[in-house]
């Protein structure tokens, strides 16, 4: 236990319920924390929806180790190392087809903002520089960054923090509890949700539109699946008026949902793609945008010897990331890790369901490793009932997520069928008990 707990102020925490019953993680391997008691804790949602190859894997620790001994830090701005060019070759084999280009940031935060940045500097490139407003979806979530919070839209992130950014629009979210409770995969109904856009489009025009960014399967919010048909509609709706489409696939990327990209689970393919969270497996922070060659090639234009993009950060192409994600993405093929999901969905998706009927549970949700439950709120105290559920998680031994009266699930991929019945037994007798 550490002797004084005042001077860290910790993010997205309740601070003082914290430090009056800490919840301290000590040790991690395979599927599995220590707390500093030694008591161990099955970890059911990859640590924050990263650790997809789950804790500790050995060629993962000996990269980092090894690469902060030859080579701590290289800038990235106008210098490089022969890693950064090797990582971005091994990415562009597993992305979707055309997303050739990669550009390194530190986390999904930063992905989002560059993303969205590169989405209006496309457009003033190729002299559509009218093109500068954004669209994002309730309940999306997006980071925490102005960018960010400015096209996402869940009201605790944004509500606090003024004005936002000028020329953002949202559409409509897809949740639809009364058409598509307890859908298995993909939700039935709602695919017309995605004629919101063409709404946006009547009242400002598409000359004004740079780009729509939405999560493939909404994470941080209570997991909410993109009904059938949808994101193609969001295809075709953005390329009739020469919108990008922006996903951002940094809770679903690199497995999550079957494929190595939900892009790919769902046969869409986005003009931009942030990533970050798996692509080193939580272990050091990166994230990375992926961007069409078209996207690319529009900047690579002027004098050579001037910048083409202003943008960039001091850890972009870390070495000590890099060699990570070099390490994960190895990881990841060796064990068929960015499949696995495809072959767990159904044993998952059975297990899971099974809690429908308990007390409470209105809603379940699940597509290849990932799963919400969704319970009634305590009446006058949003958030609570989900919260004792996750308290009496932990002190079973099992983490959970949970994001207002929703319970999430995103175990390691490697997870096994019997852990994966241990997950839904300590959750189910948690929600019996916080009923
Ligand atoms: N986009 C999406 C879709 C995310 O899920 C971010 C961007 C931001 O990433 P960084 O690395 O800046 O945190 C995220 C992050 C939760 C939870 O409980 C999810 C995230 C972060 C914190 C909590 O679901 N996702």
């Amino acid at each position: 236990m550490a002797k004084n707990m005042d001077a860290y102020w910790m993010p997205f925490t309740a601070n003082r319920q914290f430090k009056k019953a800490p919840r301290m993680l000590a040790k991690s391997s395979g599927m599995h924390y220590w707390d500093d008691k030694g008591r161990e804790i099955l970890d059911g949602v990859a640590g924050l929806w990263c650790v997809n190859a789950g804790h500790a894997r050995p060629k993962i620790v000996q990269a980092i180790a090894h690469q902060a001994a030859q080579l701590d830090f290289a800038p990235p701005f106008q210098m490089a190392h022969p890693l950064a060019f090797e990582l971005a070759e091994a990415l562009v084999k597993i992305t979707p087809q055309g997303l050739n280009k990669v550009f390194y940031t530190n986390s999904g935060s930063e992905s989002v903002e560059t993303a969205l940045k590169i989405a209006i500097a496309y457009h003033r490139v190729r002299g559509e520089g009218s093109r500068t407003r954004l669209i994002g979806r309730e309940r999306g979530y997006h980071g925490v960054n102005f960018g960010g919070i400015s096209v996402g839209g869940i009201v605790a992130n944004r509500k606090m923090f003024g004005t936002l950014l000028a020329g953002v629009d949202h559409i409509r979210h897809t949740h639809d509890p009364v058409r598509n409770a307890y859908s298995i995969g993909q939700p039935q109904h709602g695919a017309e949700l995605a004629d919101d856009l063409e709404r946006l489009v009547a009242l400002h025009d598409a000359s004004t539109i740079a780009a729509v960014i939405v999560e493939p399967v909404a994470g941080s919010t209570g997991v909410l699946l993109p009904p059938k048909g949808y994101l193609e509609r969001l295809r075709a709706i953005c390329d009739k008026h020469g919108i990008l489409l922006i996903f951002d696939e940094v809770i679903t990327g690199f497995g999550r949902t079957g494929q190595p990209f939900a892009a790919q689970t769902f046969g869409v393919t986005p003009d931009l793609m942030t990533v970050a969270k798996g692509l080193t497996n939580g272990c050091v922070p990166m994230g990375a945008v992926f961007a069409t060659d078209k996207i690319h090639d529009a900047f690579m234009n002027g004098p050579e010897h001037l910048i083409e993009f202003f943008h960039g950060y001091t850890y972009s192409a870390h070495p000590l990331a890099c060699a990570a994600a070099m390490a994960t993405l190895e990881t990841y093929a060796d064990e068929g890790l960015l499949t696995r999901a495809a072959q767990l969905e159904g044993y998952f998706a059975d297990a899971l369901h099974s809690l429908k009927g308990l007390p409470h549970v209105i809603d379940i949700r699940n597509i290849g490793l990932v799963g919400g439950i969704e319970m009634s709120g305590i009446a006058g105290e949003p958030a609570k009932r989900a919260f004792n559920v996750f308290l009496d998680c932990w002190e079973q031994g099992l983490l959970v997520r949970t994001t207002g009266d929703i319970v999430a699930l995103s175990p390691p991929l490697i997870i096994d069928k019997p852990q994966i019945d241990r997950i839904v037994d300590m959750l189910g007798s948690a929600i019996k008990r916080c009923a």
